[in-house]
């Protein structure tokens, strides 16, 4: 198959409520949706890149400027879906933007020859179990009636976001008043190794795991706090491709693994990071970053492999969003269904999303002449 180029609209959602972690606060998710337009057909694919390089680098309008001026010329030519990551190599970092790119492609050969995400990455669940990530609060009344409304809605796993001042007393007061759910709290790197006597403090609540605790490029912190601290060690941001994860497990640096497509460069190198924490008996779970239906519904077929072993941050549409893109992803009993038609399965109301556009534009995919 030819690519020919990607139209890339700029879309703002805003949030039904604000949503607030150590790295800042948010209230509106602005995304890229990628429409790749092929000798195949068409197949869509979202850029995670948050607007501000505070959760890692790429920020959306550098994710534009490099899928503009330099993925989309390296594109030319007859191409497939394993070929985009290899191809786009030479060009150093921006895994967020290569992802997007490398979705949209991936969406159209499988919509093309028939088969879905799930059953191309190797899904062997129809449903899986969701989790839902909490904001921090200013106050704890505040956090417990959020976590009783997720509950409520049969959530199977609570992720508290933590923060040197707002980490012992919240999950203390969860514990106390909802007993032994399945909790777990994510600080994205807002400690250092220092604080580890501080962390320990967090042992007596039974958590789940403790996600990316200390600056993502101080694995041996990490290998540290891991022999000092009974609560598991989760890596999220440190873990950016499948060297990484097996770098991190050699190291003893972290006991679980958090998938995140765009932060690892695509949905195959994902795959493959999970083939090597199976390989080494380390559980995996699948992280978010706010998608829209469509990035939701390739998180939702990932995290339907076999070494997810804990409930992910896969939840409903409704928890970020009044009105997706898609046909609304909703809970059944806790699990989130994974699309079974061809690509993603779902595709997006191109009413809504001329609503909630900002901007458009077309990208041609090799070098123009
Ligand atoms: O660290 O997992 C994270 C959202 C944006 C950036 C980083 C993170 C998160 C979340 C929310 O925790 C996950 C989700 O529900 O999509
Ligand atoms: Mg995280």
């Amino acid at each position: 198959m030819e690519l020919h180029g990607i139209e890339v609209r700029r879309v703002a959602l805003p949030l039904v409520a604000p949503f607030r972690t150590s790295l800042g606060r948010q209230t509106v998710r602005t995304a890229l949706l990628l429409r790749a337009q092929t000798t195949l057909g068409e197949g869509w694919g979202e850029c995670v890149a948050e607007d501000d390089p505070s959760y890692c680098a790429e920020y959306l309008d550098g994710a534009l400027d490099v899928m503009r001026r330099f993925l989309l010329p390296a594109l030319g030519g007859e191409l497939g879906a394993y070929a985009v990551a290899e191809r786009l190599a030479p060009i150093k970092g921006h895994p967020m933007a290569k992802a997007a790119v490398e979705m949209a492609v991936l969406d159209a050969q499988l919509r093309g020859t028939g088969l879905s995400f799930g059953g191309f990455l190797g899904a062997v669940r129809s449903a899986v179990p969701a989790g839902v990530s909490v904001g921090i609060m200013d106050r704890i009344p505040e956090l417990l009636e959020a976590v009783a409304g997720y509950l409520a809605q049969g959530y199977l796993r609570i992720k508290l976001k933590i923060e040197p001042g707002w980490d012992v007393e919240p999950v203390r007061a969860v514990r106390e008043r909802f007993g032994d759910i399945d909790l777990q709290v994510d600080a994205n790197t807002a400690y250092q190794l220092r604080d580890a006597r501080h962390l320990a403090k967090l042992d007596p609540f039974d958590l789940l795991l403790i996600e990316q605790p200390l600056p993502e490029d101080d694995l041996l912190g990490h290998a540290a706090l891991v022999r000092s601290i009974r609560t598991p060690i989760c890596l999220d941001e440190s873990i950016t491709s499948a060297r990484a994860a097996a770098h991190a497990i050699a190291l003893g640096a972290t006991s679980v693994v958090n998938i995140k497509p765009g932060r690892v460069g695509g949905y195959l190198e994902a795959r493959r990071i999970h083939d090597v924490c199976v390989a080494h008996g380390v559980p995996v779970w699948a992280g978010g970053m706010l998608e829209t239906g469509l990035g939701r519904a390739a998180n939702v077929a990932l995290a339907a492999l076999p070494g997810f072993a804990l409930p992910g941050d896969t939840s409903a549409s409704d928890r970020y969003y009044a009105r997706d893109v898609t046909a609304p992803f909703t809970l059944v009993d806790g699990h989130v269904r994974v699309p079974e038609g061809p690509g993603l399965g779902v595709a997006p109301d191109q009413d809504f999303l001329d609503e909630i556009t900002i901007a458009t534009d077309w990208l041609p995919a090799g070098r123009q002449r």
